[in-house]
């Protein structure tokens, strides 16, 4: 029985060196040490000797084992070392390569201006609330004064899905559908996306983008309007603008009026940017119609409020000076990476 062992002992530790791997090595380990492995059947066989002498060559194969064991182990760590070394031979990293370059892209001159724009509102309190492109001609004509047949509509001359329902053109849905939630008072702008029926042209597009807000409270008067925007063009145009309020005519609102900002060019002197004038127009606004009112479920004699309505992409032309609307959609990488 000592022989047999002797010779397990030396077959495996000649095994364990001749490993190349350690899937070879396992092989030994399940071979030998294994349930069904030289070791194991040797224990079992241990009734074929003396029983005083059981206790010591049990003491024997145990032994036996933790060496096997023991130099299995040893082989393994000189493996793991080995591979470690090779892998660190093979794949040496070059530092003095050149890096891979990272082009990240940044963001379109609409977007630059929207972001100014909101900044500037939710600086003085206002929530940004957007709405649905594709509209209920209810909410986007109906509920802001324009009924069936009134020449405001037919300005608006727009792109129908069926008889009652349009892509939008204007954001003033999203203000009439938050006014009808209840929930006073308001101070909100509302930025996207609008359609028009309109030929494509240096100054126009069938799609463009429009910031509308609305503040509706107790007691808002048009000297509220006239801090507001005045402030605004100040903060988006410079310190020193100065605004002029031009009467005007909105279905939607009354009184109306456009919005004129001093040159920030000439400063008003009058230049080829103004054509001349001093001034550029750059919105509408005006106290909200109380039919409007009453319509999106307001008291107009409890609650006033005002209105206004910015091109965007009038905003990005003007302050990037880009003289052709058509540059911002066509999407050519070395225009748009001027901004
Ligand atoms: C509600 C009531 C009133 C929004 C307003 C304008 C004036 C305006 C134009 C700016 C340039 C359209 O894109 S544009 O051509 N808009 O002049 N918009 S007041 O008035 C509202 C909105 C919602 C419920």
């Amino acid at each position: 029985m000592k022989e047999r062992l002797q010779r397990i002992r030396e077959e495996a530790i000649e095994k364990i060196k001749a490993s190349k791997n350690p899937e070879a090595l396992n092989d030994v380990r399940v071979s030998v040490l294994g349930k069904k492995g030289e070791l194991t059947a040797l224990l079992k066989s241990m009734k074929e000797i003396a029983p005083e002498e059981r206790p010591a060559f049990g003491q024997l194969v145990n032994d036996t084992r933790a060496e096997i064991e023991r130099v299995m182990e040893d082989a393994k760590k000189q493996m793991e070392q080995m591979l470690l070394e090779m892998k660190l031979k093979t794949e040496v990293i070059d530092v003095t390569l050149p890096a891979k370059k990272n082009s990240v892209g940044h963001r379109h001159p609409n977007t630059i201006a929207l972001e100014e724009v909101e900044r500037i509102f939710i600086g003085m309190g206002y929530e940004v609330i957007e709405g649905p492109e594709v509209e209920y001609d209810l909410y986007n004509f109906e509920k802001l004064n324009i009924p069936a047949n009134h020449p405001a509509k037919d300005e608006q001359d727009t792109f129908y899905i069926n008889k009652e329902i349009v892509l939008r053109t204007q954001t003033s849905p999203v203000q009439a559908r938050t006014m009808e939630k209840g929930k006073l008072p308001i101070r909100m702008i509302s930025p996207g996306r609008v359609f028009r029926s309109d030929e494509v042209d240096a100054t126009h597009s069938p799609s463009f983008h429009q910031i509308e807000g609305l503040v509706i409270d107790k007691n808002i008067t048009f000297a509220d309007l006239k801090g507001t925007l005045e402030e605004f063009a100040k903060e988006l145009f410079g310190e020193d603008t100065k605004t002029k309020f031009r009467p005007h005519h909105f279905p939607f609102t009354e009184p109306s009026a456009e919005v004129d900002v001093s040159c920030f060019k000439c400063g008003g002197k009058g230049c080829r940017f103004c054509k001349g004038s001093g001034w550029i127009e750059i919105l509408g606004c005006g106290m909200v119609h109380p039919h409007v009112l009453e319509m999106c479920g307001i008291d107009p004699e409890e609650y006033t409020g005002f209105a206004f309505g910015v091109g965007l992409e009038r905003i990005a032309l003007l302050k990037y000076e880009i003289d052709d609307m058509r540059l911002l959609y066509e999407n050519d990488i070395r225009f748009l990476r001027q901004f």
